[in-house]
């Protein structure tokens, strides 16, 4: 029984080291190929300068991409005076307008109290305010620091 036993394992033991050694010849010759042509990987090409075409096409405007308007913020360091420009703005109800406002070189706001709009700009600099005209009527626009220098305005919605 002891003697049965221990033939075989002498097999094993012997299928074992022959293994041993065919995996360290083969393993051996490895590190010598070093792998001389890996290309390096190509950079990805990202696009993102390509900004999306906001669909301009439609001729209509109030309804998909909304109304782009631009209102100078002018003082004396500016253009002259101060004034928005320009100063009367008119607009339909339902109408989103996506403003940008452009400060000249002092700090001014774009304020329009009954509407809730309170858009500062600082000097040199444009911020932009998107805001949908939902009730009709006049309001008074002003520019916070400057208006009793003139510096008003009015939007009107129909
Ligand atoms: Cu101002």
């Amino acid at each position: 029984m002891v003697r049965r036993r221990l033939l075989p394992m002498a097999v094993v033991t012997s299928i074992v080291s022959i293994i041993l050694v065919a995996c360290g010849g083969g393993a051996a010759p490895a590190p010598a190929t070093a792998q001389p042509a890996s290309p390096p990987p190509p950079p990805p090409a990202a696009t993102p300068t390509a900004p999306a075409a906001p669909g301009g096409s439609g001729s209509s405007g109030a309804s998909t991409g909304g109304t782009q308007f631009e209102v100078t913020l002018a003082d004396p360091a500016g253009s002259g005076s101060y004034e928005f420009k320009p100063d009367n703005l008119t607009f339909k109800v339902g109408e989103t307008v996506t403003f940008t406002f452009n400060a000249q070189t002092e700090f001014h706001t774009f304020t329009v109290d009954d509407l809730g709009i309170d858009e500062p700009v600082d000097g040199g600099s444009s911020s932009t305010l998107t805001f949908t005209f939902d009730k009709a009527g006049t309001f008074d626009l002003i520019c916070i620091p400057h208006e009793a220098l003139g510096m008003v305005g009015t939007i009107t919605v129909q």
